[in-house]
């Protein structure tokens, strides 16, 4: 469906180079690119090859800085369509009518890396939606974490130099795992809890499209009768919420640095739209100070179970864009983008937020018309006197100041019944001081909420996470003085942290019992059970059962996975019955990791060690296994723990004799389940 943001880049975009020859900047056609203009055959080249000087000179200025955070992303268009009028709490046109569509862009990211980096580091990812709205644009500038490091943006620049590679040798890049980040967190408390978050699972996404996204602060909804209600925003996506384990993530950064990019771009080409409800929380005016941390601290959450998720309409992104440069890196996103009905808070971070996006894009976007880029660009006309400037795209006519008479007082204002933007009138008073409110004190009571809410597995990864981290710092002392705010979070925590790191861990601490928050667990995010879109490898070989291989690839495939036939060389491999089977990829061209689960048909064999080690990684990452056939016995050879005789068992292996008809449903039920982490070592 074509809506006004895509008819509006269609009346942009570039002619079709088929229309007509090669031409200059200035339209003149070119009958010779490979070789500049020279004196005879040896040179010298000529100053006056006005082709070859353009041609160089433009390639010389392709480069634009990239973002100083966030520098690594993929995008798609979509749209947002809310499920019923919210006009009680917001009088925002794009959530009042049920049958209206929005268009969105929406930009996922990691922060610490350059554009090249690899997408599955541990890091927080970025999660930028901006809806073109009839009344203009507005930017949901989130992160897939509901918490930040720091309280007050006066901090960013401490926090970034900390995390971002050291600057005497630009190392490591992707990667909070050096001193100097762990130096400051060691010194700043207020960075634990989201620490907790970066240090579980949350910071491996399987996928962009099986993230939660959060709007972090809380904003402000505002109706049409002035009246405001504090909002935090929730994206919950329609597949669940699945991640990748350490190991597996650390081995994509190398077999497919373009995991997470790839995985958005190819489900979108499919046709496989990823999908997310947008939730929001409500807090009326009056609760303000009714919890026991501030509502304008961004380091805290607002349990859903004190406060539930109120699901309001869904996102789908449908759209690949048509050149990632114009589009996705040239997006720019602020949070000070706002259309009536939604509205700030005090919070000193989205304050400072407030001020550095224009601002940093003002030079990433070389002046003050980028908003005239395409991406930017609002679908709700915009006329004022705003002028000039690098990179004026429009012929301005008329008046350019107000008031006027000259032009008959163009452009009028509006009043706010006709959409114009009132900020909500609010009484503030206050001494002018520089000074952390008392309010935002208690830093530990919210680290220890996290921890105590995460299951057992998800507790060890954390353990685990915080071993590879504090061991990859040299500095002894910011081990150990890491370490010991860990013992104002959880005894046990630091414990197991400081046995594995090589330090003490002080006794004694008070630390906070809060009740646990199941919504916080990845344990209760998982979805409904879904397959779509899960990546399956069959491992094939001479000698396979292709009858029944090409069943249960049709099974799953109309369940939405994405079933790819691997053998150890390109082509096809020759069945039982005498045919040929086609493959889909090479085993030395992909790897386990690259998949959700791996499935061994009858009559395959598995003596190949590209294929042993196949089926060992998908097992060592908690992914689900099949086997039926010959190929189960084969696979109790391989797995001797995990294999406990035909059917399902709580390892995530299923095992079936050839033609067992509950095999493929028992194999997708697996599938579902994304993994399995309790399971007997491999021998
Ligand atoms: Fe950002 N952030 N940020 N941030 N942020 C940027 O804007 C900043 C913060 C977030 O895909 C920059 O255009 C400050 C929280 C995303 O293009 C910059 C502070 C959250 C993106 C900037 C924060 C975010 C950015 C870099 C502390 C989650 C990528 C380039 C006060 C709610 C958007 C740019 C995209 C990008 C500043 C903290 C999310 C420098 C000063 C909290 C998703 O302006």
């Amino acid at each position: 469906m074509t809506d006004e943001k895509q008819k509006q880049r269609d009346s942009v975009r570039a002619p079709d180079p088929s229309d007509g020859p090669l031409t200059t900047d200035q339209g003149v056609a070119v009958e010779h690119t490979d070789d500049s203009l020279t004196v005879g055959d040896r040179g010298p080249t000529l100053l006056e090859d006005f082709h070859f000087r353009e041609k160089i000179t433009r390639f010389d200025h392709e480069r634009i800085p990239e973002r100083v955070v966030h520098a690594r992303g993929a995008g798609a268009y979509g749209f947002f369509q809310p499920y019923a009028s919210c006009a009680d709490f917001t009088r925002a046109a794009f959530l009042q009518d049920p049958s209206l569509r929005t268009p969105v862009f929406v930009r996922f990211s990691t922060v610490q890396g350059p554009r090249g980096s690899a997408d599955t580091v541990r890091d927080v990812r970025g999660f930028a939606t901006k809806f073109y709205t009839p009344e203009g644009n507005y930017d949901l500038v989130g992160n897939n974490f509901p918490v930040f490091f720091i309280q007050d943006g006066i901090k960013f620049p401490d926090f970034v130099h900390a995390v971002k590679p050291e600057p005497h040798n630009e190392i490591p890049t992707g990667a909070s795992a050096h001193d100097t980040l762990w130096d400051f967190v060691s010194l700043q408390p207020e960075t634990l809890h989201t620490i907790m978050w970066l240090m579980s699972d949350r910071a491996i996404p399987r996928s962009y499209r099986m993230m939660q996204g959060f709007g972090v602060h809380t904003f402000r909804f505002v109706n049409a009768a002035g009246h405001g209600t504090f909002v935090k925003f929730h994206w919950k996506p329609k597949l669940g919420v699945h991640s990748l384990v350490w190991d597996e993530a650390q081995e994509i950064q190398g077999r497919d640095p373009d995991f997470n990019r790839r995985d958005l771009w190819d489900t979108i080409e499919a046709g496989q739209y990823p999908e997310w409800e947008l939730g929001v929380q409500l807090i009326p005016e009056e609760d303000e100070h009714s919890f026991d941390f501030d509502l304008l601290d961004a380091t805290k959450i607002v349990p859903e179970e004190q406060v539930p998720v109120r699901p309001i309409g869904r996102m789908v992104l449908n759209r690949n864009p048509d050149n990632f440069f114009a589009e996705t890196e040239q997006v720019a996103f602020h949070t000070a983008n706002v259309v009536p009905g939604i509205d700030f808070t005090n919070d000193p971070l989205l304050q400072a937020r407030n001020f550095s996006y224009l601002d940093t894009q003002l030079l990433r976007l070389g002046g003050p018309n980028f908003a005239h880029i395409p991406v930017n660009r609002p679908v709700a006309g915009v006329r004022n006197n705003q002028r000039d400037g690098f990179h004026q795209e429009q012929i301005h006519t008329g008046t350019n100041y107000t008031p006027n008479s000259l032009g008959a007082g163009c452009p009028v204002l509006a009043s706010t019944d006709a959409g114009a933007y009132r900020h909500l009138t609010e009484q503030v008073d206050g001494q002018k001081i520089r000074r952390r409110s008392p309010s935002f004190d208690n830093h530990y009571l919210q680290a220890a909420l996290f921890w105590r809410s995460m299951s057992d597995w998800e507790q060890q990864h954390i353990i685990d996470a915080f071993r590879f981290e504090l061991g990859k710092v040299s500095a002894k002392d910011v081990r150990a003085r890491t370490v010991e705010q860990l013992t104002l979070v959880s005894a046990d925590l630091a414990k197991a942290v400081a046995e594995g790191v090589g330090v003490h861990a002080p006794e004694g601490s008070q630390t906070p019992t809060p009740e646990p928050s199941p919504a916080l667990s990845l344990e209760n995010n998982k979805g409904d059970g879904s397959i779509a879109t899960r990546q399956i490898a069959v491992l094939v070989t001479d000698g396979v059962d292709d009858a029944q291989v090409t069943a249960l690839k049709e099974a799953l495939t109309a369940e939405g996975a994405i079933v790819e036939l691997l053998a150890p060389q390109d082509g096809t491999v020759r069945t039982a019955g005498g045919g040929t089977l086609p493959v889909d990829r090479a085993l030395p061209t992909v790897a386990a990791v690259l998949y959700d689960a791996v499935l061994l048909p009858d009559g395959a064999q598995f003596s190949d060690d590209p294929v042993r080690r196949f089926v060992r990684n998908s097992y060592r990452h908690g992914k689900p296994i099949g086997a039926y056939g010959e190929a189960a016995s084969a696979l109790e050879e391989l797995l001797p723990a995990a294999v406990t005789g035909p059917g399902v068992n709580d390892h995530g292996v299923i095992t079936a004799p050839a033609g067992d008809d509950g095999f493929g449903t028992a194999f997708a039920a697996a599938v579902g389940k994304h993994r399995f982490w309790d399971r007997p070592p491999l021998a």
